[in-house]
């Protein structure tokens, strides 16, 4: 046998050596390759026990990863490095998805459990038929408040953040478009206004609130807020909930003016490897037990009407968090402005936080 037919059979034999090292690991942990199903979802945005009983289930392995805010899932998928089987954006990046055909179209019939969805939440502008996405959490963006703290001043309004007396108080969110929208809202404008003038003002706006912020924070808002680290919060309606059964002094409100009602849904990226598994874990999602303990656990609001009667009675009646019709008619939901558009929101929020150094 000369060299080089000796060297390629010395390689090819290691290769399959390798190959099936791989492979026989990932048996002996119950997956191939073929049946993993990577799901890319908020922080904090599900009770990880259920991935554990998905994974027993149906014999798929799980791997998932988590973004903070839809600008940052968008990229991640416009990149296409990984095969995001299941992703959760929320309406207005799902419009985004759809136009720029970044979406899966569901197999409805492979989701029987979407029958325990309230019609309320189904077939909203954002996808007419929910032809690519099916709800998971909805709720509004608000102030989570420490009367205590506040030595029992009332919060009513976006306006009274403005209080020279909150001086470093006050923590937001770190969303583009909650902080923009907030300075919209307190100047009378819409959370949906292209107008630069507007957006500008907005901007200008929020640099005048900048004394009163304490910092522009994650997930970490719930513990610096339970933990009485600050007053004032610009949380979402979920946040707030989970914060106000760790501390029972808070309270939640959304401003008089108006604010945001969103929903969060769940959708099959284009890059998906395993939609039969991705079909089968929004299906899953779906069921009414386990929608009720993820909700428990999360503390955001569930489109789940099937699911209430498995929930504490004050919690789903409590209309902080479950706003009736009338009262969420009154919300505007996030518009997809378009590629532009969204840009100027993200650059004049930079704008705003670089003011803060
Ligand atoms: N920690 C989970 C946060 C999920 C918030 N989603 C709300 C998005 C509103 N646009």
């Amino acid at each position: 046998m000369n060299h080089l037919v000796r060297f390629f059979l010395i390689i090819a034999v290691s290769s399959a050596i390798i190959l099936y090292a791989i492979s026989s690991l990932n048996t002996s942990q119950g997956y191939s390759g073929t049946n993993t199903l990577t799901v890319y979802n908020w922080g904090d945005y599900i009770d990880e026990s259920l991935i554990k009983k998905f994974e027993k289930q149906t014999g798929i392995k799980v791997i998932y990863e988590t973004f903070d805010s839809n600008e940052a899932m968008m990229t991640k998928i416009e990149q296409g490095g990984t095969s995001y089987d299941i992703a959760v954006p929320s309406e207005y990046m799902i419009d985004k998805m759809r136009q720029e055909d970044l979406l899966i179209p569901l197999d409805h019939s492979k989701l029987p459990n979407l029958k325990n969805i309230d019609p309320r939440f189904m077939d909203l502008p954002f996808d007419p038929e929910n032809k690519y996405s099916v709800p998971y959490f909805w709720g509004t963006v608000g102030i989570v408040y420490n009367p205590k703290m506040l030595h029992g001043k009332k919060i009513t309004s976006w306006n009274d953040l403005w209080d020279p007396d909150l001086k470093n108080q006050i923590l937001l969110i770190d969303g583009a478009r909650e902080v923009m929208g907030m300075g919209l809202n307190s100047l009378g404008y819409s959370l949906n206004d292209t107008n630069k003038k507007h957006l500008l003002e907005a901007k200008n706006k929020l640099d005048l609130l900048t004394p009163n912020v304490k910092a522009i924070v994650g997930d970490e808002i719930k513990m610096l807020m339970a933990n009485e680290e600050a007053s004032i919060g610009l949380v979402w309606s979920g946040d707030a909930s989970e914060i106000m059964s760790e501390n029972e002094d808070l309270d939640y409100v959304v401003p008089k003016e108006g604010s945001n009602l969103w929903f969060d849904n769940m959708v099959i990226p284009k890059t998906a490897k395993n939609i039969e598994g991705a079909h089968k874990f929004i299906n899953f999602m779906l069921d009414p037990k386990v929608t009720a303990k993820n909700t428990d656990y999360v503390g955001y609001s569930t489109p789940n009407k099937a699911a209430l009667k498995y929930m504490p009675k004050e919690v789903v009646e409590d209309e902080r968090f479950y706003p009736t019709p009338e009262l969420t008619k009154k919300l505007e939901v996030y518009e997809n402005l378009g590629k532009r558009n969204l840009a100027t929101y993200n650059e004049l929020f930079l704008q705003f936080k670089m003011h803060r150094k």
